[in-house]
């Protein structure tokens, strides 16, 4: 008899451990979620303290992160042949394009170039969108005064200009997500802008920014 009652509450205990452990499990998706994207991996890990800019949650549409990506901003120079897009007004606002599908994995378009190299005058106020248009990775973008080639962790890399956005979570078939950040190029120099996502870099998802 004792046998026939110990196995309803074997069951019963295992059914116990069971909902504590998914409450555990749930409990956390919810605290690591909590305040948007930007868990996990980010700019945050690089400089130590750094603050990515951005609003959690905005997104666009697929149509419309294809369009950006293949304008030329205002008052900005496209030169296909250099790869480079220059700027030269008195302001710079660009759109940034996290790997979409018709690219190459793990690069940024911009003005329809990848990865081009990004001029813009000394002293100007940047105002950058990022769109990840990924549907199987997140990404960020950041800006740094090192150089490629880059390791896959880049614990010792720091954001130049205060110029980092959040990680953007990966984009769906009719969602694509979006962040806006703004800085000034306050020093010249050779930046190289990059996702810091773990191997993203290293594999290729960088370019040149110029503050002349
Ligand atoms: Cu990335």
């Amino acid at each position: 008899m004792s046998r026939s009652i110990r196995i309803p509450a074997l069951a019963a205990a295992a059914a116990l451990v069971f909902v504590l452990v998914a409450g555990v499990v749930v409990l956390g998706a919810t605290v690591f979620s909590h305040g948007g994207y930007g868990n996990g991996y980010g700019p945050g890990m690089m400089g130590g303290g750094i603050t990515a800019q951005g609003q959690a949650g905005a997104t666009t549409s697929p149509s419309e992160a294809s369009r950006l990506g293949q304008s030329a901003p205002s008052g900005a120079s496209v030169d296909p042949s250099a790869n480079k897009v220059t700027f030269s007004g008195a302001s710079v606002d660009l759109t940034v394009l996290a790997a979409p599908s018709d690219g190459l994995d793990e690069t940024f378009r911009v003005a329809g170039l990848t990865n081009p190299t990004i001029v813009v005058p000394e002293g100007v106020k940047v105002t950058l969108t990022l769109i990840n248009a990924d549907a199987g990775m997140a990404h960020n973008w950041l800006l740094t005064a090192a150089q490629p080639p880059f390791a896959a962790y880049l614990m010792m890399t720091g954001v130049a200009m205060n110029a980092a956005t959040q990680t953007l979570p990966e984009a769906t078939s009719s969602v694509m997500p979006e962040t806006t950040i703004t800085f000034t190029a306050s020093a010249a120099g050779n930046y190289t802008y990059l996702c810091s996502v773990p191997g993203h870099a290293q594999k290729g998802m960088d370019g040149s920014f110029e503050v002349l």
